[in-house]
């Protein structure tokens, strides 16, 4: 029976068939899937071919899981080297961001976006509380809507207390999975409980619930949009794994220098001081935002203090 991975607690998951009923499932023994070393076998948002077993506890066994078409992942605390899968399967990851009570910082937006499209992810930056947004605000708005439209992301924006852009949000959303990303303040426990229906927020209070026994390694989890779609909250993930990224990759990882890094003197160009540099020129041309390369020379230097 085919089903989805909505939570993941410990050893037993969630999952949902295709008819809506929710089985409480354990994995049929040790199998691997991918060839990554993961600290946990089976994902939110994993599609998985499970085997009822017990009718009274709706529990069942995952006797499969398809393979991910892409997945999310943070290392682990204990070990760099060690993956923690969150979340798999995602259609697009939603950047949740204010410029106000409290600001969003550019380049916490660029390592966002890094990291989704490292994991092949098309990423919406949303900018929420425009009610609270002066002159000065808006300024800042405008710059950063055309820089990273520019780079052909989709950016929004909306106030939770207004409701501005609501509408417009749902239909990106709708029959769709949505990774929802943002630092906190910015409004995200508030757009969640606003998009979901009363029934999903009273299971979103349950598995948030830590009792005796109960592990809360709650890292993501799925839940149905009344207008169809789902999606993803990560609770209390600061950051993806950007941090095991070869430095050579990062440049890859921002669309509008990938368009022209075939075209550096040096194969393995960083584009920092190398002559014949493609990105510097454009750059230089304001072809490439210096904002973006500016973020672009910020990540590449995290990503060496990682190496020692
Ligand atoms: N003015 C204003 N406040 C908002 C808006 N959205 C959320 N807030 C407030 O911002 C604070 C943080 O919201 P919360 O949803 O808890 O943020 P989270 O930490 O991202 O989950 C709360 O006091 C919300 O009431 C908005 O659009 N405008
Ligand atoms: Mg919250
Ligand atoms: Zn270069």
């Amino acid at each position: 029976m085919l089903a989805t991975i909505y939570r993941s607690t410990g050893s037993w998951y969630t999952a949902k068939t295709e008819t809506g009923f929710v089985y409480n499932t354990r994995m049929k023994g040790i199998f691997k899937i991918d060839d990554i070393t993961s600290t946990n076998p089976v994902a939110v948002g994993d599609i998985v071919d499970i085997e009822p077993e017990d009718a009274g506890n709706n529990t069942a066994l995952i006797d499969k899981i398809y393979e991910r078409k892409n997945y999310i992942a943070r290392s682990s605390p204990r070990n760099k080297k060690q993956h923690h899968i969150i979340a798999s399967n995602i259609d697009q990851a939603l950047i949740l961001a204010t410029l106000k009570e409290p600001k969003t910082s550019q380049g916490f937006i660029d390592r966002c976006l890094v990291a989704a499209e490292a994991y092949h992810i098309p990423s919406i930056i949303v900018f929420n509380k425009t009610d609270l947004y002066k002159n000065k605000e808006w300024d800042v708005f405008e710059k950063l809507h055309r820089m990273y439209t520019d780079t052909d992301y989709k950016v929004n924006k909306i106030s939770m207390k207004t409701f501005e852009g609501l509408d417009e949000l749902k239909r990106l959303m709708q029959d769709k999975i949505t990774l929802f990303y943002g630092h906190s303040g910015t409004g995200k426990s508030t757009l969640i409980n606003y998009l979901l229906p009363r029934l999903e927020l009273r299971t979103r209070e349950v598995s948030n619930w830590s009792g005796k026994g109960m592990h809360t390694t709650t890292f993501a989890e799925m839940f149905d949009l009344p207008f169809g779609g789902r999606i993803i909250d990560t609770p209390g993930i600061r950051e993806f794994a950007i941090n095991d990224m070869e430095r050579s990759e990062l440049s890859h990882y921002f669309p509008e220098m990938r368009a022209v890094l075939n075209n550096c003197r040096f194969n393995n160009c960083l584009h920092i001081e190398e002559p014949g540099c493609a990105v510097k020129k454009a750059v230089e041309e304001r072809k490439i935002y210096f904002e973006r390369y500016q973020s672009y020379y910020n990540i590449l230097i995290s990503i060496q203090e990682n190496d020692y």
